[in-house]
């Protein structure tokens, strides 16, 4: 059995990535056992997350998997860490294999400093399958033995990092299952705030020809379309056959190709399929008609990246839009009767109290009906991560990759009072304004 776990959460859940239903429908196919442990044991008497993860380690290790995978996002770092610990003692002979973004951004200093025995690099789905065919042939013993085989794989062996061939991403989208909604416990969801109902991801892409700043880009530069009638095949799939009928579309940017994005949205009105969902869009990739064409097919609730009010700041982030964008993006959004959210980042390179003012002002007019303040965390992988210089920026590093960054103009303290700011003002504007608070760190 592949035990694939997930950020675990206490029920109730509404939302869940796309990543392990993927890599267990592929495994399914294949025609291994798989479950999906994203949610902690029923723990009515605890909210501590050590003791939860207690509980889910030996739910897990009572299942004696061959494999234990799991997601790390950098936010998560170490409490997944804390995780492979307490499955490492109660399961020493099962391969610990990591993915996600942050092993990705960071796969030396992860093995080297963590229980996995092994981490992903890149996409998963035929690299772990892969894996599993191995250790189904009975090749256990010193996996480091039979690893180098398989491409997209990093480990140690005898204290040197091994990094195998990389792999490519997954070419033809449509060669892919469906994710393996089954697995995720459904009926114990609660409808997702931004549809109103119980909600389910789906893709209609790969990847991402931006370059922000503070963005790892997990799927890389090349987007991979898959057809709208494949898009539209899996929504009615997880209607019909979980009467689920509301959707997170985590494509990255929402209508980045214009034309994909009106083929599918025609394709679910073709259908007559009665979904409602919500995406992520930024700048004026949204147009009048595809935004109308949108709301045909049942799209409510648009996530609107505007990060700044400022072009400068834009410009410095590498964010590839400008403010006069944004606003028609959002224009045309709101004439077509979507509900907007529009997110805004304080702290971005090139910010200073000037800026600030010009986000909040733009935030203010801009017609979203919620604006979510956050003060900008920079994540291994990212631009800013990597070279601050060359953003102007300064970087300031703690344990378990918790970071702050400061510009040429504002320091640590600055960006935060002006946040503080920024958000009683918005308030009182009368914006349900949502404030993501990465602003501070145990180390600080
Ligand atoms: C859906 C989503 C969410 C959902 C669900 C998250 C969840 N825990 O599942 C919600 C809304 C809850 C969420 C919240 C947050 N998210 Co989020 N989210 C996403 C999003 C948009 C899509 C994820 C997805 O479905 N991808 C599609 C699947 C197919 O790809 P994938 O997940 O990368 O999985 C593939 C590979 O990574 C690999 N893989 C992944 N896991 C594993 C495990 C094994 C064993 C193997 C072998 C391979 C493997 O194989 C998979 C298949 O190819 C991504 C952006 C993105 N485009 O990926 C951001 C993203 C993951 N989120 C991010 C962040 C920062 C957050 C928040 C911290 C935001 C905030 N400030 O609150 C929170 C906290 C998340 C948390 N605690 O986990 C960052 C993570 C950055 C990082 N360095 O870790 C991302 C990458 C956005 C970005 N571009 O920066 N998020
Ligand atoms: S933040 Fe969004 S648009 Fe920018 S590189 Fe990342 S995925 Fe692409």
């Amino acid at each position: 059995m592949v035990a694939l776990i997930a950020g675990p959460q206490k029920d109730p859940r509404c939302a869940q990535g796309m990543g392990l239903p993927y890599l267990a429908a592929v495994l399914e196919e294949a025609g291994f056992e798989v479950r999906i442990f994203d949610r902690y044991p029923p723990s009515p008497d605890t909210d501590d997350p050590a003791v939860l993860d207690e509980r889910l380690a030996d739910a897990i290790a009572r299942e004696q998997p061959a494999i234990v995978g799991m997601t790390v996002h950098t936010p998560d770092y170490v409490a997944r860490v804390r995780l492979a610990r307490l499955l490492r003692e109660r399961l020493p002979h099962t391969l610990l294999i990591a993915g996600g973004h942050h092993p990705l951004s960071e796969p030396e200093h992860f093995i080297r400093n963590t229980d996995f025995d092994v981490c992903v690099v890149g996409e998963g789905e035929e690299t772990l399958l892969e894996v599993a065919r191995q250790v189904a042939r009975g090749r256990g013993g010193d996996a480091k033995d039979w690893l180098w085989d398989i491409r997209g794989l990093a480990y140690d062996r005898e204290g040197r990092m091994v990094f195998n061939h990389p792999r490519s991403p997954v070419a033809e989208l449509g060669s892919l299952p469906f994710p393996a909604h089954h697995l995720l416990g459904l009926e114990s969801y609660v409808p997702h705030p931004n549809t109103g109902v119980v909600s389910q991801g789906i893709l209609t892409y790969r990847g991402c020809p931006m370059g922000c700043a503070f963005c790892c880009n997990p799927q890389g530069p090349h987007v991979r379309r898959r057809s709208p009638s494949k898009v539209v095949d899996e929504m009615a799939h997880v209607v019909h056959g979980f009467g689920v009928r509301g959707f997170n579309v985590y494509d990255n940017l929402f209508a980045l190709h214009r034309e994909h994005a009106l083929a599918v949205c025609d394709e679910i009105r073709r259908r007559g399929l009665e979904v409602v969902w919500d995406a992520w869009t930024a700048g004026g990739l949204v147009d009048d008609e595809v935004a109308r064409r949108m709301r045909a097919a049942g799209c409510i609730h648009v996530g609107f990246g505007a990060e700044s009010g400022d072009d400068k700041v834009l410009a410095r982030t590498q964010r590839g839009f400008t403010v006069a964008r944004h606003q028609t993006g959002l224009d045309a959004l709101k004439a077509a009767g979507l509900r907007v959210h529009a997110f805004f980042l304080i702290g971005l390179p090139g910010e200073s109290a000037e800026t600030v003012r010009q986000t909040v002002e733009f935030a203010k007019r801009c017609g979203a009906d919620e604006v979510c303040l956050g003060i900008h965390r920079p994540f291994p992988g990212t631009g800013v991560w990597r070279d601050p210089a060359a953003y102007g920026v300064r970087l300031v590093k703690g344990p378990g990759f918790e970071a702050y960054m400061e510009t040429e103009h504002l320091s640590r303290a600055a960006i935060l009072e002006l946040a503080e700011q920024a958000g009683e003002e918005l308030k009182q504007s009368g914006f349900t304004a949502g404030f993501l608070r990465c602003d501070r760190y145990a180390w600080e």
